[in-house]
């Protein structure tokens, strides 16, 4: 393979090229590498981790139990890397991703710091054209989008946002020299998981804190601590087990209270209170996400939604001493879940702290950013630092603001300006041979990104083998079958209270995009059971030709 970094150097010429060095990314070349591919991951990070690279701001990290949020693909590799805690900090999730590329040789496939200018499809030699904003050309057969669902920060749209002379922070693109907020005067702009991680930790250091919040989050304690050598033994003593327990659930994990536990069928309106209160009581002490499998119901009734919302508003409350602070941060007026449940560690406390300040921007809007700082009416809110936790261009930004061109031209931008159309989320029409890893049309968002990658990966693995015993050149999901997987996911969502509050899952936390659910709903067992009947049905819904200019191209077998 040839490459450097000037325009006139020879195209690199690929099997596939693999955009996102995350775990997405990682799990791809190591699968395709397998196959005797030829592949190349770019990233523009300076190093690996996806998301773990970037969002490395105080308090950030996984709120899915680290023996759960991670690969299971080597009995090795999980039997032999070791969690310091029960919650993996970015710090070592950002470790782990750096080892698995150590540990699988994969850094000499790995290209850094390295963004991509354009990606284009061309039909003579049914081939992708990468530029990279170098110069440099790349030719391949494949390209995967290992791009990531929340890697795309929201554009800040507040008025005069480039005014502010004092240092501007973005939790999403946080630098690696810490920033110091000692005796510092700082502003938050969000209260999203990032900001409800962060908070905590910026109060101890800071001078002052103000939070500016539009709206109010539930949040679970995490209850995170020291990973416990029995649980770990526990787990590591079964985890093929584990990990098909976890296959098989909605979300991709399954402890509770260091148990593995089942999705609960019943629904919360036919049980007593007692035994509901008693389930949400488990799954309170336990900490974490868990409580979106508490009950069937929960997602689709909003009466029964409204017990567990209840549940958590009672829990809250007496966290923080003041009533009328009290009342502002805990939301009264949306469906708890419908935003993605927060899991912290002290969040409401740190209202209680003389340090901190919560000025309530949903009453007042913010009227502008100034030099200064932030004014809401006549009042200036003074600050050294303004931190913008403001979240993502969720799922689909991450495609469609970058200059990718399918047949004839077609932007992605203009093939998903209703929204995201995918067959089962793999791929999407006009696009050939751009395989797509936990994005739009999966599971993911609602499921274990991690296991998901290694599902999805594997099944296009045996698709490529397929494609290759049988001399196919190109594939590419039919019209048809993109129109029925988009059907299928909007009606599955279409009941559901998702539809209740402004949520990044359904586009609602940008302004102007299409309002539809971006991601499955129906869960990961239906999932499967999808896909794996369109694999054993010659891959039904995909449209393959065999009509290679470069057949000398094949990997070896
Ligand atoms: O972003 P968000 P995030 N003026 O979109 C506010 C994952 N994650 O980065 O709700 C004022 O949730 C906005 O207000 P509102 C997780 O899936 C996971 O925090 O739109 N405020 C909101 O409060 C999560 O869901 C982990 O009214 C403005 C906040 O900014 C996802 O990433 C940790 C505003 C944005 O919240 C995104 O989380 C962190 C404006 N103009 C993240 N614009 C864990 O694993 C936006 N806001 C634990």
């Amino acid at each position: 393979m040839s490459e450097t970094n000037t325009k006139t150097s020879p195209a690199v010429i690929l099997d596939a090229a693999i955009i996102g060095a995350g775990f997405s990314g990682l799990y791809m070349l190591h699968r395709l590498r397998s196959m005797g591919y030829d592949c190349r991951v770019y990233d523009s990070a300076g190093g690996v981790g996806g998301t773990w690279y970037w969002n490395r701001y105080p308090g950030c990290g996984s709120d899915i139990e680290s023996l759960e949020y991670s690969y299971s693909f080597s009995e090795e590799l999980q039997q032999e890397w070791k969690w310091s805690r029960r919650y993996a900090s970015q710090v070592e999730l950002e470790q782990y991703a750096n080892h698995v590329a150590d540990r699988f040789d994969l850094r000499k496939d790995i290209q850094l710091d390295t963004r991509i200018a354009s990606v284009v499809w061309h039909d003579e030699d049914e081939r992708w054209h990468l530029t990279l904003a170098c110069g440099q050309k790349v030719i391949a057969r494949f390209c995967v989008m290992a791009t990531g669902l929340l890697s795309s920060p929201k554009p800040v749209n507040i008025k005069g946002y480039e005014n502010f002379k004092g240092e501007v922070l973005h939790t999403s693109r946080w630098p690696k020299d810490a920033p110091d907020f000692t005796n510092k005067r700082v502003g938050m702009i969000g209260t999203g998981s990032s900001a409800v991680q962060s908070i905590p930790f910026i109060a101890q250091e800071a001078g002052h804190l103000t939070v500016f919040q539009r709206t109010p989050n539930y949040s679970v304690p995490l209850n995170n601590g020291p990973l416990d050598p029995e649980y770990e033994a526990r787990v590591k003593g079964m985890y093929p087990e584990w990990r098909q327990k976890q296959m098989n659930s909605f979300g991709g994990y399954v402890s509770v209270n260091f148990q593995p536990v089942e999705g609960n069928p019943l629904k919360a309106m036919e049980v007593t209170p007692a035994e509901r209160e008693a389930e949400y009581e488990l799954r309170w002490k336990s900490g974490g996400l868990a409580f979106y499998t508490s009950f069937g119901d929960l997602l689709f009734d909003r009466e029964a939604n409204e017990t567990l919302a209840e549940f958590f508003r009672a829990k809250i409350r007496p966290r923080i001493k003041d009533p009328d602070l009290a009342k502002k941060l805990i939301p009264d007026d949306y469906p708890i879940l419908t935003k993605r449940l927060c899991a912290d560690t002290g969040y409401f406390e740190t209202y209680n702290r003389d340090n901190v300040t919560l000025i309530d921007v949903k009453e007042t809007p913010i009227t502008e950013i100034t030099e200064q700082g932030v004014r809401i009416g006549d009042a200036e809110h003074k600050l050294d630092t303004l931190v913008f936790a403001t979240g993502f261009d969720a799922i689909t930004g991450i495609l469609t603001n970058m200059d990718i061109r399918g047949r004839g031209g077609l932007t992605m931008k203009e093939a998903w300006s209703e929204g995201p159309r995918t067959y089962a989320g793999l791929m999407t029409n006009g696009f050939p041979n751009m395989l797509m890893i936990n994005g739009a049309g999966s599971c993911t968002g609602f499921f274990n990104p991690i296991l998901n990658v290694e599902y999805q990966g594997n099944w296009f693995a045996d698709m490529l083998a397929m494609m290759d015993r049988e001399g196919y050149s190109t594939v590419e999901s039919t019209a048809e079958a993109d129109d029925e997987w988009t059907r299928h996911m909007a009606e599955v969502a279409a009941p559901t209270l998702f539809w209740q509050s402004e949520n990044w899952f359904i586009g609602a936390n940008v302004p102007g995009k299409p309002r539809v659910m971006m991601l499955y709903l129906g869960g990961f067992g239906a999932y499967k059971q999808y896909t794996a009947d369109v694999a054993a049905h010659a891959y039904k819904g995909f449209a393959f030709s065999s009509t290679a200019v470069n057949k000398d191209h094949m990997p070896a077998k």
